[in-house]
């Protein structure tokens, strides 16, 4: 498999860590974005348009002849090979509410980090993430996953999620402590594990050299 993105963490992140989880063979291109005052784009415009995608966008994936984008869509077709959609009616359901809500989630999170109001926009965020978290938390209660007794591709958007929420302010996942452990249990995943031990594993920069916060 060919993972492409920009030399981030970003929305590539759990994709990342769910190749790893499952032991698939890929290689990443990175695609760079220029510092200030340009911010030049032009590695990946330049191929934007002739790669095949039918809509073209950053991640992508490039498989066995299928071209895809869209970060929900590529986690499901990984997780399809490997049993972790879920398999019951209920299952589904949890899974789409989830990716959609994570989805509105990590959308929040960019405009804040990409804002230049960002010190300002800051606390009304913290107040609103911690409501958001509050209910994530309440949605896992006493559970080891968000669906189902195995982690499935929902749980690697979240922790993602979570650490960047961890990273901006480490107050907002301490108030929870079923959060906490689920964060441990997800890093004590053996292959995740082994994966941030690895030179591969990318720690920073969360978001490109545009961001206000995260681009360092
Ligand atoms: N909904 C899309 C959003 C993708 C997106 O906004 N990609 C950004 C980086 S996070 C980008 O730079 N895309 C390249 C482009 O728009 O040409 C997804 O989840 O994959």
């Amino acid at each position: 498999m060919e993972l492409g993105y920009w030399k981030i963490r970003g929305r590539a992140q759990s994709i990342r860590l769910l190749l790893e989880y499952t032991a698939e063979r890929y290689s990443e291109t990175f695609y760079q974005c220029g510092p200030a005052p340009d911010y030049d784009k032009s590695g990946w415009l330049q191929v934007k348009e002739s790669m095949g995608l039918d809509f073209p966008n950053l991640p992508y994936l490039i498989h066995d002849g299928n071209r895809l984008t869209q970060t929900n869509a590529i986690l499901r077709y990984i997780g399809r090979r490997h049993d972790m959609v879920g398999k019951t009616e209920e299952d589904h359901m949890r899974l789409d509410l989830l990716d959609n809500q994570l989805m509105d989630f990590r959308n929040g999170f960019s405009r804040l980090c990409y804002s230049a109001d960002f010190e300002k926009l800051r606390p009304e965020y913290i107040k609103t993430a911690l409501v958001t978290i509050g209910r994530f938390s309440k949605f896992l209660g006493e559970k080891d996953w968000l669906v189902g007794e195995k982690p499935t591709v929902v749980d690697f958007l979240f922790y993602e999620l979570l650490d960047c929420h961890r990273i901006l302010e480490a107050s907002l996942l301490k108030t929870f402590d079923n959060l906490v452990r689920y964060v441990k249990r997800f890093e004590d995943l053996p292959r995740i594990k082994a994966y941030m031990a690895s030179d591969r594993f990318m720690r920073a920069p969360l978001n490109n050299t545009i961001a206000t916060f995260g681009s360092e």
